[in-house]
């Protein structure tokens, strides 16, 4: 049941004293504020896009933002968490249709939110299917996050398969994390695993990764096959971001370093280098079928490690 309004009907039907409240954002985006005892975040109901998320205990926010990042109606935003889905990356064969799909650049509606014993708050929302979606997806479907916010955050991106037919999804929570200085940062957990380079230069090429990530340039890398936990290892802000997911084999990590970030436009002077995308998905021959009446989830667990 969507629960609908303006952010006054939202603030009066769903008052969670002072830890949930709607307001709005940019060109009148809806975007849900919390601020409970663990942690502050931000959620922008169009795409279901977490914006920000800051634990009390953290000097700097663990979710990026841009700070040229547009709250526009139908316009992606840059940063924060982005759900891509029902497919990653350029659609398969329709060239007109938006790279990595439509879901974030849609409506959602809050369907619950609930303060949980422990002081965590915890929201659900669901995309609006509308004539809009459905002429790039017409498989009778619901797509549902929830959003935990607590001293870690969590997110469970759940697709339902409301036909009898069964189909295909590529996806991906394509989050950007705040870290010191690119330059100064590995990423742990997939060292072995194959990976597709996407950079133009590589040509679809696949390699084995050996030992960490680390950066000097554009980095843009499915990597498959993977369930493992990634942590980001950030030195010049000494800490380490676990990323732990369930329901994702592959894991995306990127990168536009200063050349591609420069034509995105969107990335605000050298914001590229205080950020990583290491991003949980289900991507290439990782796609996940959801049988008729069945449902998927992929959920994924920030952390903060000293
Ligand atoms: O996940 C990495 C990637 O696929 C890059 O190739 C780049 O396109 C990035 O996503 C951002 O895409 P966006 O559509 O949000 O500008």
């Amino acid at each position: 049941m969507f629960i609908l309004g303006s952010p006054e009907e939202l603030n009066n039907r769903l008052s969670m004293k002072d830890r949930l409240t709607f307001g709005k954002a940019g060109d009148g985006l809806v975007v849900a504020e919390i601020d409970n005892p663990h942690a502050t975040a931000s959620i922008c109901l169009q795409g279901g896009h977490v914006t920000a998320w800051q634990p009390k205990s953290a000097a700097q926010p663990v979710v990026w933002l841009s700070k040229l990042a547009k709250f526009a109606p139908g316009k992606s935003i840059r940063g924060g968490a982005p759900v891509c889905w029902p497919w990653f990356g350029a659609h398969a064969t329709e060239v007109g249709f938006p790279g990595h799909g439509y879901a974030r650049t849609v409506p959602w509606a809050v369907t619950q939110a609930v303060s949980l014993a422990d002081d965590a708050t915890q929201i659900t929302l669901e995309l609006i299917n509308s004539d809009q979606t459905r002429a790039l997806w017409s498989h009778p479907c619901k797509l549902s996050l929830e959003v935990v916010v607590g001293r870690t955050l969590k997110l469970t991106l759940t697709t339902g398969n409301l036909g009898d037919d069964a189909f295909v999804i590529s996806e991906a929570l394509h989050t950007y994390l705040q870290i010191g200085d690119i330059a100064q940062t590995r990423v742990l957990g997939l060292e072995g695993c194959e990976f597709l380079d996407k950079t133009v230069a590589a040509d679809g090429v696949r390699r084995r990764q050996e030992g960490p990530v680390t950066f000097t340039e554009e980095t843009d890398r499915i990597y498959l096959n993977t369930t493992t936990d990634c942590v980001i290892e950030d030195t010049q802000l000494a800490r380490r971001i676990r990323i732990a997911k369930s329901g994702s084999r592959s894991t995306v990590v990127w990168t536009p370093w200063t050349e591609k970030a420069d034509k995105m436009g969107d990335f605000g002077p050298d914001g590229w280098r205080t950020m990583v995308c290491v991003e949980s998905a289900n991507a290439l021959e990782n796609a996940v079928t959801i049988p008729g009446h069945g449902s998927h989830s992929m959920s994924v667990e920030y952390s903060l490690e000293n």
